[in-house]
């Protein structure tokens, strides 16, 4: 892929030739996805430092007609972080400063390179907590969880990144920069950019920093990992638990045969002597020992065959490990279709056995791994066994998730790999509304202009 040599010398200039990386080795972690399923070429990945250096950046690309793919962690899983079409690739990373942490609102403000490790270490130290968390946390930006509104394992507690995010600084296609950092609780006046933005999937502006709310720390975690023998049951105990358990923070969902792989292909010692249908993982934090709290609650549930607690943070991380090992474990069998979907409550036992019987209907080569955060009723459906551009898989599944009125995308965005589908989901007139704002925002197309909406057809 190459670049007139004006752009090219116009990036140089913007951000110094060390930070124009154009060697096919050194890039090559910035052109092909986590999975390995999308992948692309650029003529340049370019590495802004300042706020300024981004708007130089974005204003040569605009003047050349050339469009960028935003990048944070490069940790998305549906190919909108990626030059699919050639982009230039803008990497956020040196943009990694933090400010101090506001004790008396509880908040801070974070450049989008920070990784959510960092922030999550940052604000430990100053005794709070960051309420999302994710285990791509140690890659994954500041930057990229607003871009995408990212959800992740505590959301039942502390809901989305929508939820924490006060304001964001960010610059627009034509090199304007907006800045609303000052944290305001409340702030009635007119149209909420920054809400706008986050989940805009670097179609909108390039978000250089976001004011963001913290949480208390919780001082004590305790995590569970119960078995079932039927799925039904463990959906009824998670329902249970929302309602019992004040200190709930986490519950997440996997099957045997998931287990089974993570354990296989990570080398870790299995929980339990026998085998079960379903696992629910349950993570209690609180401010005093939920321990007996938990233990009261899982002993009125129904159908639990077996348990495993750990009140230590090593034997936490090692329960959690069978649950957040899901995603590495599918990716050594080779690049899976990943569709991340939402269910009503009441539809999700029913979802889990037609998924599986579907996919295999469509492929009978197709393995299909069911995982997920039970209580927000968002099931990540891996399939293995097919070929990265066999539209089929996600065509069947988005439509029996849109046959029960789920949403197609419950947390990873629509990027790429679903902007075909958006349609089940959105109406005509809000996909007009959608584009009438990417138009108004960026006419020329200069900011990740092939992921989320859906390609246009022309008469
Ligand atoms: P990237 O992957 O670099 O980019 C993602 C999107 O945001 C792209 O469209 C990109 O153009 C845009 N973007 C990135 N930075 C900016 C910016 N500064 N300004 C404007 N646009 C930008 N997601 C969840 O929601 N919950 C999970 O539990 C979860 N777990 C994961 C576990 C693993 C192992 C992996 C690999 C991924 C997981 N993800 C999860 C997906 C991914 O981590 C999230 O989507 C995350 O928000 C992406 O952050 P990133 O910095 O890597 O962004
Ligand atoms: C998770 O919850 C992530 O582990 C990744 O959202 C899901 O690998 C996936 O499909
Ligand atoms: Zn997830």
């Amino acid at each position: 892929m190459t670049a007139p040599k004006s752009l090219l010398s116009a990036l140089r200039n913007a951000v110094g030739d060390a930070h124009v990386l154009t060697d096919p080795d050194v890039i090559a972690g910035h052109t092909r996805d986590w999975t390995g399923r999308f992948s692309g070429t650029t003529p340049a990945v370019v590495r802004p430092a300042t706020v300024d250096e981004v708007v130089a950046v974005v204003r040569a690309c605009g003047d050349a007609g050339a469009s960028i793919v935003p990048q944070g962690g490069n940790t998305g899983l549906v190919g909108g972080s990626v030059p699919l079409h050639g982009e230039i690739v803008l990497d956020l990373r040196r943009l990694d400063a933090l400010g101090p942490v506001d004790a008396g609102a509880g908040q801070v403000t974070a450049e989008a390179g920070v990784t959510i490790e960092r922030l999550h270490d940052y604000a430990h130290a100053a005794g709070w907590n960051y309420g999302v968390d994710l285990s791509a946390r140690g890659s994954a930006t500041v930057g990229g969880t607003v871009a995408t509104n990212a959800g992740g394992i505590h959301v039942l507690r502390y809901g989305s990144t929508r939820r924490q995010l006060l304001g964001v600084e960010a610059v627009f296609a034509d090199g304007g920069v907006m800045r609303r950092l000052d944290g305001l609780e409340k702030d009635n006046t007119g149209y909420d950019l920054s809400g706008l933005l986050c989940g805009s999937e670097g179609t909108l502006a390039v978000i250089t920093a976001a004011r963001l709310k913290l949480v208390p720390r919780p001082t004590h975690v305790v995590v569970a990992l119960l078995a079932f023998d039927a799925a039904e049951t463990a959906l009824d105990a998670v329902g249970e638990l929302r309602r019992e358990l004040d200190s709930l923070r986490a519950v997440e969902l996997f099957e045997q045969r998931g287990l089974d792989l993570v354990c296989e292909r990570l080398g870790l010692a299995r929980p339990f002597p026998a085998g079960h249908a379903t696992f629910v993982l349950v993570e209690a934090a609180a401010r005093t020992d939920p321990t007996d709290e938990l233990a009261s609650a899982i002993d009125a549930l129904v159908g639990v065959a077996d348990v495993a607690v750990a009140a230590d943070d090593r034997g936490a991380r090692d329960l959690w490990r069978y649950r957040e090992g899901h995603t590495e474990a599918i990716n050594l069998l080779g690049s899976p279709h990943k569709l991340d979907v939402t269910l009503p409550a009441d539809q999700l036992a029913a979802f889990l056995v037609e998924v599986r019987e579907r996919v295999v209907s469509v492929e009978p080569n197709a393995a299909v791994w069911l995982f997920g955060h039970a209580a927000d009723g968002n099931v990540h459906v891996n399939v293995t066994g097919v070929a990265p551009d066999d539209d089929r898989i996600t065509d069947a599944v988005l439509q029996l998730v849109a046959r029960r009125h789920g949403s197609i995308s419950a947390e990873h965005g629509i990027g790429t790999a679903k902007r075909a589908w958006l349609h089940l989901v959105r109406s005509a007139e809000e996909i007009a509304a959608y584009r009438a704002i990417k138009n108004a925002l960026d006419p020329n197309s200069v900011l990740n202009p092939n992921v989320l909406l859906p390609p246009e057809t022309r008469a």
